[in-house]
Formats: structure tokens, sequence, C-alpha cells
């Protein structure tokens, strides 16, 4: 059994409450106006640059700090077209049959269909993977814990990263995405979770009009 290692929290910082609210409102402004954005440029991004925010993500809190997650960066495009012909055919049958009536109409507001372009286009396709074992260090394989919990939050991390950037970004959901595991050649223990699509943005880009809830919709406080 690994014993515990504890270590002052030396990177800590308080600031004084009116830092504090003006810090709380900046953030809020800057992350109001980060959009999903399905309009990319073909523009490349320097790599070191995606490696930094996949760094971000890295930081991000998890079950017994297992890190139970894999990010996939594909800008071959070979292999983002072969992404892109495997998503679409799924999309297809997704939004021609599979899909309920409710779901199309809960979607409609976005207008997406089974045309994804952005996946020949963005420089970037990340394709995130939550993995239900880890090897340790001595090569011990063990199970990880609450795997869809963390790689969701890293995963909103990296989206925010790439946002702080200037980058935009797409929550990419082929449904199903088993397919990435056979282009991406990923063994099956780890299951894709989202396919992050980063970029800049085309310069006639457009986003649908949408809105946010307010925050008594979306918050109690008892
Ligand atoms: N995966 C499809 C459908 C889709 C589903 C949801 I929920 C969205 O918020 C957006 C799209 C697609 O990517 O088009």
């Amino acid at each position: 059994m690994t014993t515990a290692n504890f270590r002052p929290l030396s990177s800590y910082i308080e600031y004084p409450v009116d830092e504090m609210k003006q810090r709380a409102t900046s953030f809020r402004k800057d992350m109001q106006r980060r959009r999903t954005v399905r309009h990319f440029s073909d523009r490349p991004v320097p790599r070191e640059i995606i490696e930094e925010c996949l760094l971000t993500a890295g930081t991000a809190p998890n079950g017994a700090n297992l890190q139970p997650w894999h990010f996939v960066v594909v800008s071959d495009p070979r292999v983002k077209h072969e992404i892109r012909v495997a998503a679409e055919e799924e999309e297809a049958e997704f939004y021609h049959r599979r899909a309920p009536k409710e779901w199309l109409e809960a979607l409609a507001p976005l207008g997406t269909d089974e045309h994804k372009p952005f996946l020949d286009i963005a420089p970037y396709l990340i394709a995130i993977f939550g993995k239900n074992h880890s090897e340790l260090p001595d090569g011990r394989r063990v199970k990880n814990y609450y795997v869809h919990e963390s790689v969701g939050i890293a995963a909103g991390f990296l989206i925010a990263a790439l946002h702080n950037v200037g980058l935009v970004s797409l929550t990419h959901t082929p449904s199903p995405m088993g397919f990435l595991n056979a282009i991406l050649d990923r063994p099956a223990d780890e299951k894709p979770f989202l396919l992050l699509v980063t970029g800049f943005p085309a310069e006639d880009a457009q986003v649908p009009v949408i809105q946010k809830k307010p925050l008594e919709e979306i918050v109690t406080f008892i």
C-alpha cells in the first residue's frame, strides 16, 4: 500500500474581496463570450498552443488522481477525412432514422444536420477518451473511478483553455463513436467521450441565436 505524502499548499492565492468580485465578473464575462462554433477556418494553429491547453485539461480534478483520460490530437488530413466519413455515416443514420422526433425538435434551433465539413476543415480534432483502467508505474493494471465525471471536467477545462487563447471549439458527439477506436487505434478499454473540434473560426462564421438560463432558474440557495 502506498502511503500519503503531503506538502504545504504553497500555490494558493487569496484575493481581497473587491478583487474577488472583479475577478468573478471578468471571468464570467469572458466565458459568456464563448460560443460553440461549427464554421471553422483551415488556418493552422501552432501545436505548442494545443499542447499547453491539453496540459491545462490534465490538471482537472479526477477519481483517485488516476487521470483516466487520453487525448488523441488529429491534424493529418487523411485521418481527419476518415473520421468525417465515419461520423457522417453515423449522423445520417441518426438524423434520418434513429433520432426520435422530440430530439430532432430540440436540435432544430441549432440548425445541425448530418453534414460535418468542419471535420475536414478545422486544423485539429481532439478525440477525448475515458479510460476504464490505468497502468501504474509498477505495471499493475487497476480500475479507474468516476471516469465520466473526471473526463467531463477535463473536457471543460480544455474548452475553457482553448477559449482563453482565442480558439473556438465544437463539442461534437457523433453517436455511437466506436469508430474512433478503430481509426485512432485505441484499445477497447478506452471509450470515446467527445470529439472536440478546434481552430480559428471562419471569417463568416455564424452562430445560432440562443439564450442561457438566468441564475434564478439554474440555482437554488438554501
Ligand atoms: N450528434 C449529432 C446531433 C447533436 C446532438 C446534440 I444533444 C447536440 O447538442 C448537437 C448535435 C450532431 O453532432 O449533429
